[in-house]
C-alpha cells in the first residue's frame, strides 16, 4: 500500500528517486492527486521548513529537498490538473531592481511551491511595473520580493506604491538580509519574513486574509 509517511520521509531525505516512485505508485492505487500532495510532498517540505527555521538544517539540504518535491511533483502536476485541484494561492515572485541576487528568492520560490502555491518566477533585477504587470496577467494574489543591498531595498517602496496605484487587488510581502518588519511597516507592505520557511506561513495567511 502507499504510505503517504514514507513518502514525506524520503522528501525530507532529498532521496529524489524514491519520493519519484511512491508518487508513482500512490497514483497506481488510485490515491488522489490531493491526498499525495498534501499528506506526502507538502508534509515532508513542512517538516524542512521547520527543521530550517530552527537551524537544524542549512540551504543545501534544503535545496536537495526542494529538488526532490520537484521530482514528485512533475509526476503529480497534471494528475492534479486533471483532477481540478486549485493552488492555495498565486504569488509572482522576483529580486527587485538593481539586485542580482537570487539564491535566497529561489529558495523562497521552492519553499512556496512545496506549501501548495503556484509561483510565477520573474527572475532578477525586476522592475517595479513588471510585477504589477505580472500580478494582473497571473490573476496573483500576492507580490513577493527579494533585495540583498541596502541600494536596492527603496525599490521595494516604489513596488508598494505601483501596486497600490494600480488597483490591483494584490498584496505585498517582501524579505532579504538588509529586510526587516520595521522596514516593511515604513514603506507599507503587507507583510515581512525573515527566512524562506516563515515566507511560506506568512504568505498563505496574507492569501487567506485576502
Ligand atoms: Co553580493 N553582496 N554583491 N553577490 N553577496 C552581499 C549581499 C553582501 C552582504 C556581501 C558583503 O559585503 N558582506 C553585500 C551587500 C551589502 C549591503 O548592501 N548591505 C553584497 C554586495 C555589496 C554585492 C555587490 C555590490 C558586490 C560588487 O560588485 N561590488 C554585487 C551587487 C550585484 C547586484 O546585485 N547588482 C554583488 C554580487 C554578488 C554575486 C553576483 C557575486 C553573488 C550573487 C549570486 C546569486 O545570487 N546568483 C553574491 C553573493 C553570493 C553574496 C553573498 C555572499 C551571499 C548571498 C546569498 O545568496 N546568501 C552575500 C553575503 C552574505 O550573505 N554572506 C552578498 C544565501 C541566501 C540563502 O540568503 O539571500 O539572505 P539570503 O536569503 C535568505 C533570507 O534573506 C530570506 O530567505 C532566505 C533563506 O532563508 N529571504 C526572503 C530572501 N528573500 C526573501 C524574500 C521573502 C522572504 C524571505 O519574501 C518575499
Amino acid at each position: 500500500m502507499a504510505d503517504m509517511q514514507a513518502l514525506a520521509e524520503a522528501l525530507v531525505r532529498g532521496d529524489r528517486a524514491k519520493v519519484v516512485e511512491l508518487t508513482k505508485k500512490a497514483l497506481d492505487e488510485r490515491l488522489s492527486p490531493a491526498k499525495i500532495l498534501n499528506q506526502g510532498l507538502v508534509a515532508g517540505m513542512d517538516v524542512i521548513g521547520k527543521r530550517f527555521k530552527a537551524n537544524e538544517i542549512y540551504v543545501p539540504e534544503v535545496l536537495i529537498a526542494a529538488r526532490a518535491m520537484k521530482g514528485g511533483m512533475e509526476v503529480l502536476e497534471p494528475k492534479l490538473i486533471e483532477a481540478g485541484v486549485k493552488p492555495v494561492g498565486i504569488v509572482v515572485i522576483g529580486t527587485i531592481k538593481g539586485d542580482l541576487h537570487d539564491i535566497g528568492k529561489n529558495l523562497v520560490a521552492m519553499m512556496l511551491t512545496g506549501g501548495g502555491l503556484k509561483v510565477v518566477d520573474l527572475g532578477i533585477d525586476v522592475a517595479p511595473d513588471k510585477f504589477v504587470e505580472a500580478a494582473k496577467s497571473n490573476k496573483a494574489q500576492l507580490v513577493a520580493m527579494s533585495a540583498l543591498l541596502t541600494t536596492t531595498m527603496p525599490q521595494m517602496a516604489e513596488v508598494v506604491k505601483a501596486v497600490k496605484s494600480s488597483g490591483v487587488k494584490v498584496k505585498t510581502i517582501i524579505g532579504g538580509a538588509p529586510v526587516t518588519q520595521s522596514y516593511a511597516d515604513e514603506i507599507g507592505a503587507d507583510g515581512y519574513a525573515p527566512d524562506a520557511a516563515s515566507a511560506v506561513d506568512v504568505a498563505k495567511s496574507l492569501i487567506s486574509a485576502a
